[in-house]
Parts: structure tokens; C-alpha cells; sequence
């Protein structure tokens, strides 16, 4: 008899827990979904879909892709888009969507907790694109490779000419990788555009391969498949982190920078959510994770605590980087073809 009340009890027990897991299943259904486009490292990309579900219920269905590579698709998704949110990758494509009206105004209430350089490239943008990192643009060499190649020390962007390098530089191609095209956009700007485009050519003949992604080059040095690669800084510290023999180079004649970006796509289908990510991503604790994954930016949140292993920006010698030209729509579209035509089908 108590056997049988025991059970009925479990019954009732289990039917309530049935209809209970139903209810929060339905809960976190009603949440719905996010489609992201993320312009990061895939391990950082992966740690903000799965904090960002776990927090919210929001299921994120996540692509990974070069900034320039995201931008063609934004554009041709335009009509009938699929993403929602673009976060991450350099902000020079955020800024020509944003021109092109592929992305819309946002006024995130987490905004007074940003850097200025995160706020003025939200207000460049005239409030389409928010700053969520920034980081400075180096090469690195992989120092075993450069003895056995009798390179001597690389300290400037006119080392990487050394007849030494030839077929040992890599850099990614500027019309998918928007780390490549702030070193066209860098280079311009530091030498003049005249012999700034002399330098991309001469440094042609010392270039293996031209990659899809940024930070390719510089986990080629650290297989020892390329003897210098240009990257950002950050990009090749996570090598040297995990012990690859790389030397990391803050070019003598100055670089440029990035301010890493986010915005929402214009007709986002899940408008709502993509506000939530937005003000999530920029709150001090969704910006830790960036230095947990080995992505050593400086984060845009001041609460957010710069990752020891960043390069100090401080020792950097930067150039004051025109973002509003370089991302402007009319500047990128004509570097970027000056590039295809004078540059990479060149003989080596
Ligand atoms: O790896 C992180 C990072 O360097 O990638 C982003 C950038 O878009 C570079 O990737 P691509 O060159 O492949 O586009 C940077 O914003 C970020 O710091």
C-alpha cells in the first residue's frame, strides 16, 4: 500500500517535472534566436555563442569569417538577410556597411561604459558601429627561420624587403582580410601614397602566399612554413604564448591600428535579440572572455581589465589611423582595386 502511494507520488512527481521541462523548453523557445556573422579567432567567436546562450536562452547559430569577407556577404544578403549581427573583425568594412545603409543606428545603454575611441567610431558612423577592441598592426619573425636564413634582426617594415625574405614573408590578401587591408591603408598613410604602393610591390616579391584570413601568417610562423608574417600584434602574441620561436615586431617606422567593431544588419529578422547581444557584448564581464580564449586585444569596456599578454600600445609607435577615410566606401573600393591591379599578379 505505501509501495503503491510512493509511486502514485513519483507519477505525479514526474508529470509535474515532464510539464515543468516542457514549460522552461517553451521558456527557452520563446527566447528564440540570433544568426551572428563574427570577424574573431573561432575559439573566441565559440566562447561568446556559448556565454551568450547560457546567460540568455538565446540560441546563436554562428559563422566565422574575414572581415572583408563578411562585408561581400552583408551586401549580397541585403535584399533578404540572414544575419543579424556582424561582431568583430576590423572596423574599416564595418564603416562602409555602415555608409552603404547595410547596418542601422543603436544606442546601446552600456555605451557611457566605452573608451572614447570606442564612441567616436560609433559616432563617425553616425551610431551604426560601436568599437569593441583595438589592437596594433606588426609582423613577427620566427627566429629559428631567420638564423638559418641569415636575415640579421627585423625591427621596420623596411626590413621585410631584405633579399634574404624572398618567398618568406606572408601576408593575407586586403580584399578578404581586414587585417591585410589596414597594412595597405597603414602603409599608405605612413609613406605616402606613391611610395607607399612601392613599397607593397617591392614587398610582392618577398610574399609566399597571399591568405584568406589575418591571422593566418602568423600561425604559418609558428609551423615554421613562413619565416616572417604580418598580422596583428595580438594575433601573433597567442603563437607566442603557446611557445611558438617567434619574435614579435613594432615596425620602427610606425603602424597602424585597428578598432575592432559590431553592428546590427539592417532588417535583422530577430531585431530584439540582436540589441541584447549588442549591449551583452560590450558589458566588462562579455569582454573578459576575449583573453580567456587567447585573444590578447584591448578591450573597449574601461571596466574590462587589458590582458597582461596585449601588446602595451603604449610602446608602440602608432600612426594617427584616418578611420573615417580608410573605412570610407569610396577610399576602400579604390585602394583595394589600385591593389588588384598594381600589386598581386605582379612577377615575382
Ligand atoms: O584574430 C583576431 C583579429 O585579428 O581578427 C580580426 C580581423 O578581422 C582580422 O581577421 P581578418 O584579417 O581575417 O579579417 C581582427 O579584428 C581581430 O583583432
Amino acid at each position: 500500500m505505501k509501495l503503491k502511494k510512493n509511486l502514485v507520488a513519483a507519477t505525479m512527481l514526474a508529470g509535474s517535472m515532464t510539464a515543468l521541462s516542457f514549460l522552461s523548453a517553451g521558456a527557452a523557445q520563446a527566447q528564440g534566436a540570433l544568426v551572428m556573422y563574427c570577424g574573431v579567432q573561432e575559439e573566441w567567436c565559440r566562447a561568446m555563442v556559448t556565454a551568450f546562450e547560457r546567460e540568455t536562452g538565446i540560441k546563436v547559430s554562428m559563422t566565422r569569417k574575414s572581415a572583408g569577407e563578411v562585408f561581400a556577404q552583408v551586401k549580397a544578403e541585403a535584399a533578404n538577410p540572414r544575419a543579424d549581427i556582424w561582431w568583430g573583425g576590423t572596423g574599416d568594412p564595418h564603416m562602409q556597411a555602415a555608409e552603404e545603409g547595410l547596418t542601422v543606428e543603436y544606442t546601446s545603454p552600456k555605451m557611457n561604459e566605452l573608451q572614447d575611441w570606442a564612441v567616436r567610431q560609433w559616432e563617425q558612423s553616425k551610431k551604426r558601429t560601436v568599437g569593441i577592441y583595438s589592437g596594433a598592426l606588426g609582423f613577427g619573425y620566427n627566429t629559428e627561420l631567420a638564423a638559418s636564413n641569415k636575415t640579421g634582426e627585423l625591427k621596420c617594415w623596411a626590413d621585410l624587403l631584405k633579399p634574404e625574405l624572398k618567398g618568406e614573408v606572408q601576408v593575407a590578401d586586403p580584399n578578404s582580410s581586414g587585417t591585410a587591408y589596414t597594412l595597405l591603408a597603414s602603409i599608405v598613410q605612413i609613406m605616402g601614397e606613391d611610395k607607399g604602393f612601392e613599397y607593397m610591390k617591392a614587398l610582392h616579391k618577398n610574399v609566399n602566399q597571399y591568405t584568406k584570413s589575418g591571422a593566418a601568417p602568423a600561425k604559418a610562423m609558428a609551423q615554421g612554413e613562413t619565416t616572417a608574417g604580418i598580422a596583428f600584434m595580438h594575433d601573433i602574441v597567442t603563437m607566442v604564448v603557446d611557445k611558438a620561436p617567434i619574435k614579435v615586431v613594432a615596425p620602427c617606422e610606425g603602424t597602424g591600428y585597428e578598432i575592432g567593431s559590431m553592428s546590427i544588419i539592417k532588417g535583422a529578422k530577430n531585431m530584439e535579440n540582436a540589441q541584447k547581444f549588442y549591449d551583452w557584448a560590450l558589458t566588462a564581464n562579455a569582454q573578459k572572455l576575449g583573453a580567456e580564449a587567447k585573444s590578447y586585444q584591448v578591450p573597449s569596456n574601461k571596466s574590462t581589465p587589458i590582458p597582461p599578454q596585449a601588446p602595451k600600445l603604449s610602446d608602440v609607435k602608432l600612426i594617427n589611423f584616418d578611420f573615417a577615410k580608410y573605412g570610407s566606401s569610396e577610399e576602400r573600393k579604390r585602394l583595394l582595386s589600385k591593389w588588384d591591379n598594381e600589386v598581386k599578379n605582379l612577377p615575382k
